[in-house]
């Protein structure tokens, strides 16, 4: 067999000697040979193509777990993973232009289109929360006619129960008519809000202290909505017959995901799975996720705590939410999901349709 030195295959496939090492450490594409007393590694003209492949995904910039996933399908299921790589990252882009698109409004003082009358969107949400195996429900829930929010308190005993109902009270306010320019700074103000009730109620009781919740909130603005994220509860969003997640977990498990060292199948028997990497917490002062996005009429919102993802996988949770119109019943069979997985925590899910309102 014909063999090529690291360089050469370096040179033919246009990856760097450290990437191709990074690439071998991580699964993604293996050396056919490595000589046991130099340690150099050897490669065969027949796997250029799947280092090109490689390269080509990192340019679009799939993480390294996903491309090593794509790397093991046959051709016609990796191009359909593409394309749902794809939709999401045209999907993230879309919020991302508009969060721009204000923001260069902002900065040069001019008029934005947002600031001109939007069409008013209505949402019609449901509600569901049970407290599983757990003998408490340390989730706690919003939903009203501008915001909903979902908040998974933690720190054991009553502390986590305290900390969720407290960010929940404290984001409460953000539920009227906020001018869709000042949506960001409403969040964020909130947000820092909740951050100083948890630190003055541990302040006060020392049994509090180390309390802690993730908070997952949007808020409904003219056709603007917002969001403000911290933790690993969860946002999808239900648009022409896709799902896509929209808030990005704030866990070491994800980050390890992101980076390639863990597969989408260790998750759920890695040790450290419960490990937040940011959340609001008393004597913390992690930052959360700010979007700014645009609603449609006929978009759906889930927001849920991880009593429902850390159970059913993706895939469930899209069929339940493409499958059941009328929200409160997918709500109903969202928590009916996490029960039959065993419900080993608090699970909560707000699901709110966006709809064109009535004219006044
Ligand atoms: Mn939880």
């Amino acid at each position: 067999m014909e063999l090529m030195t690291s360089g050469e295959f370096a040179r033919a496939s246009r990856l760097s000697r450290k990437a191709l090492r990074l690439y071998d450490e991580l699964g993604l594409l293996a050396p056919a040979r490595v000589d046991q007393d130099t340690g150099y590694r050897y490669y065969t003209p027949a796997q250029l193509e799947q280092a090109r492949l490689v390269a080509w995904l990192r340019r679009l910039g799939m993480p390294l777990a996903r491309i090593r996933r794509m790397t093991t399908l046959p051709p016609a299921a990796a191009a359909a993973e593409l394309t749902d790589y794809w939709d999401q990252a045209a999907s993230d882009f879309a919020a991302r232009r508009d969060l721009a698109t204000f923001l260069i409004g902002y900065l040069s003082g001019r008029t934005t289109p947002m600031s001109t009358p939007a069409p008013a969107l209505a949402i019609r949400y449901a509600v569901q929360s049970d407290r599983g195996q757990r003998a408490d429900n340390e989730d706690a829930v919003y939903a009203g006619a501008r915001l909903l929010a979902v908040a998974d308190g933690l720190g054991g005993h009553a502390a986590g129960e305290v900390a969720s109902a407290a960010v929940i009270e404290a984001v409460r306010p953000l539920d009227t008519d906020i001018p869709a320019g000042e949506l960001l700074d409403a969040l964020d103000h909130a947000v820092r809000r909740a951050g100083s009730s948890l630190q003055e109620l541990a302040a006060a009781d020392p049994a509090l202290a180390g309390m802690g919740t993730t908070l997952t909130a949007l808020v409904v603005s003219g056709s603007q909505l917002g969001l403000v994220h911290i933790g690993d509860s969860r946002a999808y969003l239900v648009r022409g017959g896709a799902v896509f997640r929209i808030t990005h977990d704030h866990t070491l498990v994800q980050s390890l995901l992101d980076e390639g060292r863990l597969t989408a199948a260790e998750v759920s028997a890695h040790p450290q799975r419960f490990l937040l990497l940011r959340a609001l917490a008393a004597g913390r002062s992690d930052e959360a996720d700010l979007q700014l996005r645009d609603a449609q009429a006929g978009d759906r919102y889930l927001l849920c705590s991880d009593g429902l993802h850390g159970v059913a996988d993706d895939e469930q949770i899209a069929a339940v939410l493409l499958g059941e119109a009328d929200p409160e019943e997918a709500a109903r069979q969202l928590i009916a999901l996490a029960v039959e997985g065993g419900a080993p925590d608090n699970v909560t899910c707000v699901v709110a349709d966006v709809l064109a309102a009535p004219a006044a």
